[in-house]
């Protein structure tokens, strides 16, 4: 007995001995930088409300650019919600329903309209791929395809926080997580606008709003009234390990989107917490 004693191998683990409420401890181990997943990646996210929810005068212009773009980019596609999930939303508040029951109705729309953009590019070998297979599949699918559509929403359920009745992580927030989860080349959120305006374009002031052609994450914090994405974008931003910049681009504009993955500076660059390195 006492010979097999000897031969157990104990499995040093540099975190076993310690709290990991203690960032002092666990620094050495868990302060280094995370890899990048898929760095020749860049996800695009198409908005619900304004662009798919406009129907085919949107949407045809959009599949069109998608498609001259896969023989350059490989693609990760991710919808918004749009309109349906702001009606779902009146009728759960109206009927009391907590915020994490309004969440995956909200998010099973943007996944509708994943959908209705994967059919359109079809013929191209492009597929809606769901919620799993983002997370665990993505890299054979993107090895198969150029591109693959998928719901921009994260998967919180009920365990959305409750600081507010309505969802506070969607479409525009799930598309930054995953983006800088996987260590991805670049994130383009598409909009109906031209990027980030002082106030909204369309709103009571609407003329007196100016284009913010570079701004950041901070700077967008001390900014009141409305964003032309979710406000959690920023705080997710501020915290961001691998992108550096999203760029806010109008997609009722042909061209803008493919300047924008070229490279190009055509709409608004929000600069993020993280940095090269
Ligand atoms: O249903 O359009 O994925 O990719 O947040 O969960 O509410 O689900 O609850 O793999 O897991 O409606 O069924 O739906 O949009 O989210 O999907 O067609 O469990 O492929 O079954 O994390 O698509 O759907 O809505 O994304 O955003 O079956 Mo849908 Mo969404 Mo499909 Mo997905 Mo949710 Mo799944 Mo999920 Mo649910
Ligand atoms: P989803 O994908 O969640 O359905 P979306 O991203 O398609 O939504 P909205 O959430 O409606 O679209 O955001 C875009 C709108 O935000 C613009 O049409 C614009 O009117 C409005 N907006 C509000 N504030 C601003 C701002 N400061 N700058 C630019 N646009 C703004």
């Amino acid at each position: 007995m006492a010979e097999s004693t000897n031969t157990i191998k104990h499995v040093a683990s540099p975190l076993a001995r310690q709290t990991l409420q203690d960032s002092n401890l666990t620094r050495p181990v868990a302060g280094v930088q995370p890899i990048r997943l898929l760095p020749w990646l860049q996800v695009v996210k198409i908005g619900g409300r304004s662009i798919m929810d406009r129907g085919a005068e949107a949407i045809l212009p959009i599949v069109d650019e998608l498609r001259r773009l896969l023989p350059e980019h490989r693609l990760l596609i991710l919808t918004g919600a749009g309109i349906r999930a702001r009606h779902l939303y009146g009728v759960g508040l109206d009927l009391g329903l907590p915020v994490g029951s309004l969440a995956p109705l909200a998010a099973s729309e943007a996944g509708q309209n994943g959908h209705i953009l994967a059919s359109l590019l079809a013929p191209e070998g492009v597929s809606y791929v769901e919620h799993p297979t983002i997370a665990s599949q993505l890299a054979i699918h993107l090895a198969a395809a150029r591109a693959v559509v998928g719901s921009a929403f994260p998967p919180y359920h009920h365990h959305e926080f409750p600081n507010s009745r309505i969802p506070t992580h969607r479409a525009d927030t799930g598309a930054f997580l995953l983006a800088d989860a996987l260590g991805a080349a670049g994130l383009t959120i598409v909009e109906d606008v031209d990027g980030v305006y002082t106030a909204d374009p369309k709103g009571p002031n609407g003329a007196q709003a100016e284009l913010l052609r570079e701004t950041s994450a901070a700077e967008l914090a001390k900014q009141e009234g409305s964003l032309p994405f979710d406000r959690a974008l920023l705080d997710v931003m501020a915290t961001a390990r691998h992108l550096e910049r999203v760029q806010v681009v109008n997609g009722l504009v042909p061209g803008r989107l493919t300047a924008a993955l070229r490279g190009e500076h055509v709409g608004t660059i929000v600069r993020t917490g993280a940095h090269a390195g």
